[in-house]
C-alpha cells in the first residue's frame, strides 16, 4: 500500500493539504515557508532572551528581544522564498520590498509575535499572517488570497484558509504540521465573550451589548492575546471578541493590516463575521500601515447584534 493510501485523512501534512486546495505552487511554497519559520520562532519563544531589545516600533512600544527576533526570522524566510514582493510587519516602520513586481508574486503583512507582552507570564501568544496576490498591501481584506495564524500554546497549532474552508494543523513531536481539524464551522451564536480594553471607557452602546451578552449567559474569556482568544472562539465555534471604540480611542487598538484582516478572513470563511460596528472589517480600505479599527468578531448573530446596538448609537 502506498504511503499516502496508508495515511488517514488526519495524518495529512500541510503541503499535501495545500495541494488539495487548488492554489498555485508559489502560494503553497509561501505558506510552507511561513510554517517552517514558525519552528524557529517557537524555539526563540521557548528558550529566547526575554530582555527588552532597546528599540521601539511604529507605535512607540518597547520591542522585546523576541519581537525583534521573531520579525527577523519571518522576514528572512519571506525574502528568501523567492515569491514575495512587498512585506509589512507590525515591527517595521515601512514596507520592505523583497523583490521587484513580477508574475505570481505575493505580498505579506504580519504580526510576528502578537501578545509578546504575555511571554514573561507564560501565556499563549501567536503569529498572524495576511497574504495578498501582487504587490499592493493596501487592498481591502476581502482581497486576501490567504490568511493564517500560528498559536504557541501548550501545543503549537496553525490555522489557515485560502478561501476554501478553515483548517487546523497541530505540530507533532517531529515538528511537522499534521491536519487536526478540517472545514471548521462556527455556530450562529455562542456562549463566550472576550471584551478588550477598559470597561470604563466603553461607549453606552458597547456597554449595552456587553450587558446583553451577560444576560443571555455568555461567559467572559479574555487572556490579552488576540490569537489564543480568537482560537478559543473559532474552535469552540461559539462566541464574540471585541476591542471596541473607546471614549479616548475611537479607532480602538487592533491593527487592520496585521491583526484584523487576517483574522476576519478566517472567521468569515468559518461562517462567522467581523465588523467595525458599521461595516465588515474585510471591506474597510486600509489607509496606512498603522490603520486601526474597532472590532466585533466571532459568531454571525453575535456580531449582527453588536452592530444593531451600535447603529442605535451612531444614528
Ligand atoms: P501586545 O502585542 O502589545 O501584547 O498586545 C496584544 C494585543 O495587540 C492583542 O493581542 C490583544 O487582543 C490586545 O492587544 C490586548 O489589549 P489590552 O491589553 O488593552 O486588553
Amino acid at each position: 500500500m502506498s504511503r499516502e493510501a496508508g495515511k488517514s485523512r488526519f495524518q495529512l501534512d500541510l503541503r499535501r493539504h495545500l495541494r488539495s486546495q487548488n492554489i498555485c505552487d508559489n502560494l503553497i511554497h509561501l505558506i510552507c515557508e511561513i510554517a517552517e519559520a514558525s519552528k524557529y520562532v517557537i524555539n526563540a519563544v521557548r528558550t529566547g532572551d526575554l530582555g527588552v531589545a532597546g528599540t521601539s516600533n511604529l507605535y512607540g512600544e518597547e520591542q522585546l528581544a523576541l519581537d525583534v527576533l521573531s520579525d527577523r526570522i519571518l522576514r528572512k524566510r519571506l525574502i528568501h522564498s523567492g515569491v514575495v514582493c512587498n512585506i509589512a510587519s507590525e515591527e517595521m516602520d515601512d514596507i520592505y520590498q523583497a523583490q521587484l513586481p513580477g508574475p505570481d508574486l505575493y505580498s505579506v503583512a504580519y504580526d510576528p509575535l502578537d501578545g509578546s507582552s504575555l511571554v514573561d507570564v507564560n501565556l499563549s501568544i501567536g503569529t498572524i499572517v495576511s497574504i495578498y496576490k501582487g504587490c499592493d498591501l493596501f487592498q481591502e481584506g476581502r482581497k486576501q488570497v490567504a490568511a493564517l495564524y500560528l498559536l504557541y500554546g501548550p501545543r503549537v497549532s496553525m490555522v489557515y484558509s485560502v478561501g476554501n474552508g478553515v483548517h487546523e494543523f497541530n505540530m507533532n513531536s517531529l515538528m511537522e504540521y499534521t491536519l487536526s481539524r478540517e472545514n471548521i464551522s462556527m455556530l450562529p451564536s455562542g456562549g463566550i465573550y472576550s471584551p478588550g480594553g477598559l470597561r470604563k471607557k466603553y461607549t453606552p452602546a458597547t456597554e449595552k451589548f456587553v450587558s446583553y451578552l451577560e444576560t443571555k449567559g455568555s461567559r467572559l474569556r479574555y487572556s490579552g492575546g488576540f490569537v489564543p482568544d480568537m482560537n478559543q472562539i473559532l474552535l469552540k465555534g461559539k462566541g464574540v471578541f471585541m476591542y471596541p471604540a473607546l471614549t479616548d480611542a475611537p479607532k480602538g487598538k487592533l491593527r487592520l493590516l496585521y491583526e484584523l484582516n487576517p483574522m476576519a478572513f478566517l472567521i468569515e470563511h468559518a461562517g462567522g463575521a467581523a465588523s467595525n460596528g458599521k461595516m465588515p472589517i474585510l471591506d474597510v480600505k486600509p489607509e496606512c500601515l498603522d490603520h486601526r479599527e474597532p472590532v466585533y468578531i466571532g459568531c454571525f448573530e453575535d456580531v449582527r447584534k453588536a452592530v444593531e446596538f451600535l447603529s442605535e448609537e451612531n444614528g
